[in-house]
């Protein structure tokens, strides 16, 4: 059962079918379009017993002393400080598998966007230049080895689409997954050696900050090709810009940077990358889908059930 009486804050922005069915069940309040943070919270702030929405660190929860619970609107929580949350006995939740098709079909387009030089393309006919000249020819999917970092439930849609591509599929992760017939790497150095390509869809977060470092970019090479639609903290930024321009790393896409949404300029002079804005999940389907279960969260808290899809 919900109830109006029930006040939540809610973060940032959230998709309108998600802020209209927040706003039939609780009284909600609106920090991110508060003028004076700190006076919003002194004033709503000990009536607030949920948070909608993510970007939470220690303060904000020590400002809200009847906290219960934080539903994330997305399957990553990096933005959420989880040991604050746990010490102050608050649970969290996340909106997951509902996006693993949207972000894995994502993937797969902005791998043959780089490989076949789709952005290009499409600038090469609206320019005219069709007519005076051939576009070149460049490289397939086909028969190539990808390495996905991170074989989890976005990361295995990824690898059956891959392999409907006639990829090789290969992963490095925390521990082998024995029930999972691909290749497992313990090394991440060496399988980035390995690969043609390099998809990142692993969790952010302070555990695997710049774990794609110089030496993984190195050793994806000249020829080798990095996608990453996980969060942008993983991958040495400065590095793979560095690469990038000097040819030691064939080329990237990217849908997550560290800044977003600022993009450092430098990447847009580059032609061996494709850059996309954090669109993973990104469809109407699968961002409804979010927010139903950002509200299912809530309200199943409420009514004191089970959570659907609690990390905390
Ligand atoms: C964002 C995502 O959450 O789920 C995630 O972890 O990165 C995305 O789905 C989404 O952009 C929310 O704004």
């Amino acid at each position: 059962m919900t109830d109006a009486a029930i006040d939540i804050l809610q973060t940032h922005k959230l998709l309108a079918s998600c802020e209209a069915g927040l706003a039939e069940r609780y009284t909600v309040h609106k920090l991110h379009e508060a003028t004076d943070r700190a006076a919003f919270l002194a004033e709503v702030g000990p009536r607030i017993r949920a948070i909608a929405g993510g970007n939470v660190d220690p303060g904000l929860i020590a400002a809200l002393p009847k906290l219960e619970i934080i539903a994330n609107f997305g399957v990553g929580y990096d933005s959420i400080d989880t040991a604050a949350a746990r010490a102050a006995n608050v649970r969290v939740t996340n909106t997951p598998n509902v996006l693993n098709d949207a972000v894995a079909e994502l993937t797969i387009g902005l791998m043959v966007a780089l490989a076949r030089r789709i952005p290009q393309a499409d600038q090469f006919v609206r320019q005219g230049k069709w007519p005076h000249a051939g576009f070149g020819l460049f490289s397939e999917l086909t028969g190539k080895t990808v390495g996905i970092l991170g074989l989890g439930r976005i990361g295995k849609e990824i690898a059956t689409r891959a392999q409907a591509m006639k990829m090789r599929v290969v992963y490095y992760g925390r521990k082998r997954q024995p029930t999972e017939p691909h290749v497992f790497y313990d090394n991440l150095v060496d399988m980035a050696r390995d690969c043609d390509w390099l998809v990142i869809i692993a969790l952010g977060g302070k555990g695997t900050e710049r774990i794609v470092s110089r030496e993984v970019l190195t050793a994806l090479g000249p020829k080798g090709r990095l996608v990453n639609v996980a969060r942008g903290t993983l991958v040495d930024e400065d590095a793979m810009l560095e690469l990038l321009q000097s040819g030691g790393l064939g080329g990237a896409a990217l849908d997550v940077f560290v800044n977003e949404p600022a993009v450092p300029e430098a990447f847009f002079a580059l032609d061996n990358v494709v850059l996309s804005p954090h669109q993973g999940s990104a469809t109407t389907q699968t961002r409804d889908a979010m927010g139903a279960l950002v509200i299912a969260n809530l309200d199943a808290h409420f009514a004191g059930e089970p959570l659907p899809s609690a990390v905390v």
